[in-house]
């Protein structure tokens, strides 16, 4: 029988890039949108399988319309990539942040137990789970204590899933994922900032990167693998959770140093804190400035994800890494800034 997966968060990066993978594997894919949002796809169009995908409407907020979902479209595989993804936007909306986050999970969690219990639920959880930290390296194993409202919100659906997994016999996952990038990233994310900023300025754009504290560091892979990782933890006997991770750390200044290189700029960065600038070496034009509107109230400590389990339990192996991701990235953003339109 063909499988039939359910994606929440559809018109996302990782969405689109988990619609591609189940449909090169002969899955039928549903895509859950809310009835509110505008119908915008780029990111399906980009990869060219919106008319592949069944666009169904869907309100977390409405457990019936969940439940009548799941029942008529029969989903053996359910993947929640939905909800408020900015950490950033969750210090400003952290009630908003909780309800799509946190409730919103929860209702999922709820509306398949009352469908009958058969569906398989994948939760995109997060490394902001884990926050606060004595150790810099991460597992499945250690103690989280979240750092922002989102991580607070991611929190409480994974507890939420292991204890329906417990208590009610589900087959329901959380990938600990931390950060993933690609050229379908939002604007919101500092990876995508920096490349498509990076970009305009290599094609003649008189703007200025604006950015917070670039020494914070994070563990970044390409969403294209994790998503592999994701469809892997559905397939196993027994429900269990991994931490799905590039296993490097760099920082939001390495980021810019290797895409301003790749675009052909050669920087000198010059003062300290919200005072420090990036010139150009040549022309001693100013290309990026620190600004204080991006610094957040909190962050969690620099992390590196342990993934050994999922290498050796799903046999998961990242194929490209930081170098290759920034390449990629800075690449496709110039190709589109030459174009001179599409962004997204
Ligand atoms: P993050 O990703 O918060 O780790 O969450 P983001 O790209 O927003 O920030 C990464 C780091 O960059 C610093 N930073 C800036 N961030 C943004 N957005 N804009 C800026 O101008 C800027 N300047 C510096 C931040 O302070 C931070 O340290 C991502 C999301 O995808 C989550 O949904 C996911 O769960 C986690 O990764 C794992």
């Amino acid at each position: 029988m063909q499988p039939v997966a359910l994606i929440i968060g559809i018109t996302g990066q990782d969405g689109a890039y988990l619609a591609r993978l189940l449909l090169d594997k002969g899955y039928r894919v549903i895509g859950a949108i809310r009835r509110s949002s505008t119908l915008t796809l780029p990111r399906l169009v980009e990869l060219d399988i919106v008319d592949r995908i069944e666009m169904r409407a869907l309100e977390l907020h409405e457990l019936p319309s969940i439940i009548r979902l799941l029942r008529e479209t029969k989903a053996t595989e359910v993947y929640n990539l939905g909800g408020q993804s900015s950490v950033q936007v969750s210090f400003e909306q952290p009630i908003y942040t909780g309800e799509t986050v946190g409730l919103g999970t929860l209702r999922l969690l709820e509306a398949i137990r009352l469908a009958g219990g058969q569906a398989r639920l994948f939760q995109a959880s997060s490394s902001e789970i884990f926050g606060q930290m004595e150790a810099c390296m991460v597992n499945e194993a250690s103690p989280m204590h979240p750092r922002s409202p989102y991580g607070v919100a991611k929190l409480y659906a994974h507890w939420s899933l292991v204890n329906y997994r417990e208590a009610h016999d589900l087959y329901a996952v959380s990938g600990l994922m931390f950060n993933h990038e690609s050229p379908l990233r939002g604007m919101d994310f500092v990876t995508r900032k920096i490349t498509a900023t990076l970009a305009q300025l290599a094609c003649g754009s008189q703007t200025v990167l604006r950015l917070g504290n670039v020494d914070a560091q994070r563990d970044w892979g390409f969403a294209g693998d994790f998503v592999e990782a994701m469809w892997r933890m559905m397939q196993g006997e027994k429900p269990q959770d991994y931490v799905v991770a590039s296993g490097q750390l760099h920082s939001v200044r390495d980021w810019v140093n290797r895409a301003a290189q790749a675009v052909g700029f050669d920087l000198v960065w010059e003062g300290e804190g919200v005072a420090e600038k990036a010139y150009e070496r040549q022309s001693g034009r100013e290309l990026v400035i620190i600004d204080r509107q991006f610094y957040r109230p909190s962050e969690p400590h620099a992390l590196i994800g342990d993934a050994s389990q999922a290498r050796h339990k799903l046999d998961w192996h990242p194929k490209i890494d930081f170098d290759g991701l920034v390449e990629m990235m800075v690449q496709r953003d110039y190709d589109r800034a030459k174009a001179g339109g599409d962004w997204f």
